[in-house]
């Protein structure tokens, strides 16, 4: 494995089929510099391409998911350096290219970038003392990587307008409430219960688990009838695979399926 500086990777769950991606910058509270974002990137294709991993969770620490994007690293650059670089794209994007599910564990702050990528997984868990929140506007910007997009989507437009236009943070039962979390757990069980999550899901077919995840996602994409044609035709795509097959026969002999990701 590559030696990371920025975040630490691990396997976990019962037969380690989850990987997990732990954000690992404290001195900054987990603040998103490019060498950080490009490990994640790394490690999120890895951990894509590993037959052995059926999801993969992000988290940081207790006291920050991540507290935005590097603040010290924008502070002097001009729009031809943001502009000509494509600043913060190709590793940031990556995140929700990912085709194995993808859970956030957030504990702490999740603010600007970090609600961001925390918004880029599939499923948001958080931890009793979170904080969301988009607080570009307080620094004279606004936010980059999603936080006037998919944040209306999650919790809908005068919440997120709100959000954005004062830089207020959220409580993790405020998130919660919104709907832009799945569910609030006390802080020490956060990863433990997001790990499970990643269990549950990996004990499912990979090639449909990937299937099922690109048609909901589809869904911010398309318009109802493109969507719902997308989403008929994969159906029907399942039946090409042998897991789907043993899916229904294992349903009917009474016994559990035994899934070959193929
Ligand atoms: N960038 C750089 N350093 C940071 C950041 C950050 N975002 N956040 C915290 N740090 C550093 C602090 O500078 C400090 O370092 P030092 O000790 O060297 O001064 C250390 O982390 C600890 O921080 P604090 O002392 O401030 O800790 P507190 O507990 O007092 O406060 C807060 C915690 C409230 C989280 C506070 O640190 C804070 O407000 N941070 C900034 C939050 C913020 O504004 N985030 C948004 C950044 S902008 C952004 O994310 C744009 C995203 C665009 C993405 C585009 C992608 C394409």
């Amino acid at each position: 494995a590559p030696a990371y500086k920025h975040i630490l990777i691990e396997k976990k769950g019962e037969v380690g089929n989850v990987g997990l991606i732990t954000l690992n910058r404290p001195k900054a509270l987990n603040a998103l510099c490019d060498a950080l974002m490009q490990e994640v990137q790394q490690a999120l294709e890895d951990f894509d391409s590993d037959p052995s991993i059926g999801a993969i969770v992000l988290t940081g620490s207790e006291k920050a998911f991540a507290a935005g994007a590097d603040i010290k690293d924008m502070q002097n650059k001009g729009f031809i350096d943001c502009f000509g670089g494509n600043f913060l794209s190709t590793s940031w994007d990556s995140v929700s290219k990912v085709k194995k599910p993808t859970i956030a564990a957030v504990n702490g702050y999740a603010l600007g970038g970090g609600c961001e990528v925390a918004m880029m997984c599939d499923i948001i868990l958080a931890g009793e003392k979170a904080k969301f929140g988009q607080p570009e506007i307080i620094i004279g910007t606004i936010p980059g990587a999603g936080g006037t997009q998919r944040l209306v989507k999650a919790i809908g437009k005068s919440r997120a307008m709100q959000m954005c236009l004062t830089g207020d943070m959220i409580t993790a039962q405020q998130a919660n409430a919104w709907g832009l979390v799945s569910s609030v757990h006390p802080p020490d069980q956060l990863l433990d219960e997001a790990i499970r999550l990643g269990e549950k899901i990996s004990q499912h077919s990979k090639v449909i688990v990937a299937m099922c995840k690109e048609s909901v996602n589809n869904s911010f994409e398309l318009p109802l009838s493109e969507g719902l044609h997308f989403e008929k035709r994969l159906f029907h795509c399942t039946f090409a695979t042998k897991d789907r097959r043993e899916g229904m026969t294992a349903f009917v002999e009474k016994r559990k399926p035994n899934f070959t990701d193929s």
